[in-house]
């Protein structure tokens, strides 16, 4: 969702979860998942709602080795229709790239395809975009020199990039916020300020939403006014109903076990 405006969400990818999501690393929103055959109910209703809402999905098989595969929001940024790999932050999780790069690489032929080199480093997680603007979140998974290549392609492409300090408490810039369209930014209070974003393009805005429903931050906006949410945050919901959204709330439960939100289990591309 992250890197995409609304009107180029029509495909992604998703890939299963592993079975050996039980090891996935989880730090700040969740202490691991307990439960592998919930997790696999939770994320089939995930790709469900992709497709029953007009996008067509494609979904990758889970590598067994890498128990965080099902985030593959991380492992590739499609701007555009070009393609930044990354390296990704954490060691443990630079082997789940090689299919994900394959099947866009095969899918956006004659699109440009730049590959990041260590020791720059980012996970796809840490972009957010609105409309033509771009953030990325300087992280513990993203540094400069990983920032340095992202701006560097977003030039080429005339958008402009603005960089925000992760708190501590947070693992990604989309952990914590999200466009549910192209004018709308949703953010937890205690984690970022409105001026964090510098000046909003006009007719956009930024919701603070309360810090205790953050979780809840992280949606996937849909052509037709749509929106997928996770269940269980009713500010966020009720917020979003007064502007006219659809809401269509998924029990992620066992995603957030490890650290996963909506958007990091797909790609628009
Ligand atoms: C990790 O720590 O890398 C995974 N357990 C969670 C990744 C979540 N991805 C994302 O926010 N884009």
């Amino acid at each position: 969702m992250a890197t995409v405006r609304l009107d180029q969400k029509s495909r992604a990818i998703v890939r299963s979860i592993s079975d050996s999501y039980i090891n996935a690393i989880a730090s700040y929103f969740g202490s691991g998942p307990t439960d592998i055959a919930v997790a696999k109910a939770q994320h089939k209703a995930y790709s469900d709602a992709l497709s029953s809402n007009g996008v067509d999905v494609t979904t990758l098989e889970a590598d067994q080795n890498h128990p965080d595969c099902v985030f593959v929001e991380d492992q590739a940024v499609v701007i555009d229709g070009h393609v930044l790999l990354p390296v990704p932050g954490h060691e443990s999780r630079r082997g789940e790239q090689p299919p994900i790069a394959d099947f866009l690489v095969e899918q956006l032929k004659g699109h440009q395809i730049c590959k990041m080199q260590s020791p720059a480093m980012m996970d796809g997680g840490d972009i957010l975009r609105l409309g033509n603007l771009f953030f990325v979140g300087r992280s513990t998974r993203t540094n400069d020199a990983g920032i340095a290549e992202l701006k560097d392609l977003l030039d080429h492409l005339g958008h402009e990039l603005r960089v925000i300090d992760i708190p501590p408490h947070a693992l990604h810039l989309t952990s914590i916020c999200s466009t549910p369209s192209d004018q709308l930014i949703l953010v937890p209070e205690g984690y970022l300020s409105p001026e964090s974003f510098g000046v909003m393009p006009d007719g956009c805005e930024i919701i603070m939403m309360p810090q205790e429903e953050v979780y809840g931050c992280n949606t996937i906006g849909l052509p037709g006014n749509k929106v997928i949410l996770a269940e269980g945050y009713p500010t966020v919901k009720s917020e979003l109903e007064n502007r006219g959204f659809e809401c269509i709330s998924i029990d992620m439960s066992q995603i957030r076990a490890a650290d996963g939100s909506l958007t990091c289990c797909s790609i628009f591309y």
